[in-house]
């Protein structure tokens, strides 16, 4: 539901407004985002202007994900780990942006960011919308002497906070902390980030999917289906839209309403987005605002991951579509069944003979 216009919420007022309503809270998790949100204004400004400096281009590096990196992405992974390294209450970092975790030295603080530092750069030449996606764990053995590693792979059920900040139209504050999800607009005359979008739920009707229909020929038979119905059989047509930007077409889709697919294929039964930079923390939000997010066959927040880089299919959106998806899979296989037949020499092998 947007703000009335003469409620004029900043960022800070409700945050003190959300720590008086949960008098457990000690302000920590408070000041974890309060860091976050300073070092993204900072991005925010590059971002700004990244067509006018030489910011632009290529590092002519490539990140563990073997994508070229943008030197946007460094500058953006550098501001939030130094503005949560210096916070004093995280001890360690995860990012899209680096191998291995981050520790804080020294650092006594008993919280966790995974993060995804400046998600859809590829976009950045283009002019595309992109952004910063966080999730917020707690430590669970926190009178343990040092991090174990127990803490720092956790089921996105255990996330206490998450959220992403949209470098769009405008720049946009979407997080829960498990109570709901709550948008924020920058203004940039007073460099404030101010309530705008109150208690976002997702619409009843869903009317739009975004999916890359270039990657259809790779496509588990369960998707196919799925979209051959809403293209043949749906009462009402259903718009598509992709922009090609995670954050981008999550938040068109939580405001106005639809599905988000990233599937898995026969060439990456994995897919191609992070599990626990990525998918955890828009699988947070979607459900918090009355939504479901799956991997096609079981609920993002219950996958104990493996390993930081961790890839997932990725299906997210009003909670009756993200079903119907599901009930297509299930009747008509996707990478378990495939997977299951190779074993059985049943299936066609796998484009690369990817296992
Ligand atoms: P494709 C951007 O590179 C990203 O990680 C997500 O933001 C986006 O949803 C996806 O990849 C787009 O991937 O294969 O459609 O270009």
């Amino acid at each position: 539901m947007k703000v009335g216009r003469n409620q004029i919420v900043t960022l800070e007022q409700f945050i003190l407004d959300q720590e008086r309503d949960f008098p457990y809270a000690t302000g920590q998790l408070s000041k974890i985002i309060r860091d976050i949100v300073l070092a993204c204004r900072i991005i925010n400004r590059e971002v700004n202007k990244a067509g006018l400096v030489d910011i632009l281009g290529l590092t002519g590096d490539v990140n563990v994900q073997g994508e070229e990196v943008q030197k946007l992405d460094i500058f953006a992974h550098e501001q939030l780990v130094d503005a949560l390294f210096k916070g004093g209450m995280v001890c360690v970092v995860g990012s899209e942006e680096q191998e291995d975790f981050l520790f804080n030295e020294g650092c006594e603080g008993k919280y966790i960011v995974l993060m995804d530092p400046l998600d859809g750069s590829s976009n950045i030449d283009v002019n595309v919308s992109i952004g910063t996606i966080f999730s917020i764990y707690r430590r669970r053995d926190y009178d343990a002497d040092e991090v174990l590693k127990t803490d720092l792979l956790q089921r996105g059920s255990e996330q206490i906070a998450a959220g992403y900040v949209l470098y769009g139209s405008s720049t946009m504050l979407v997080y829960t902390t498990g109570n709901g999800v709550n948008g924020f607009t920058l203004d940039p005359s007073i460099g404030e980030f101010l309530l705008s979008h109150r208690n976002i739920r997702f619409p009843e009707q869903c009317h739009t999917y975004s999916v890359n229909e270039g990657h259809y020929r790779t496509f588990f038979e369960g998707t196919k289906q799925y979209l051959r119905h809403i293209k043949r059989d749906a009462k009402e047509p259903y718009s598509s839209r992709y922009i090609g930007s995670l954050v981008a077409d999550f938040h068109r889709n939580l405001l106005k309403g639809g599905i988000f697919m990233y599937p898995g294929t026969t060439e990456k039964p994995e897919g191609k987005l992070r599990l626990t930079f990525e998918a955890n923390s828009m699988a947070f939000i979607a459900e918090q605002a009355g939504g479901a997010a799956s991997d096609g066959r079981k609920r993002i927040l219950d996958i104990l991951p493996k390993h930081l880089h961790q890839r997932t299919p990725l299906f997210v959106g009003n909670k009756e579509e993200v079903r119907k998806l599901e009930w297509y899979i299930k009747k008509y296989g996707n990478r378990a069944k495939y997977m299951a037949d190779l074993k059985e020499d049943k299936a066609p092998p796998l484009a690369n003979n990817s296992k």
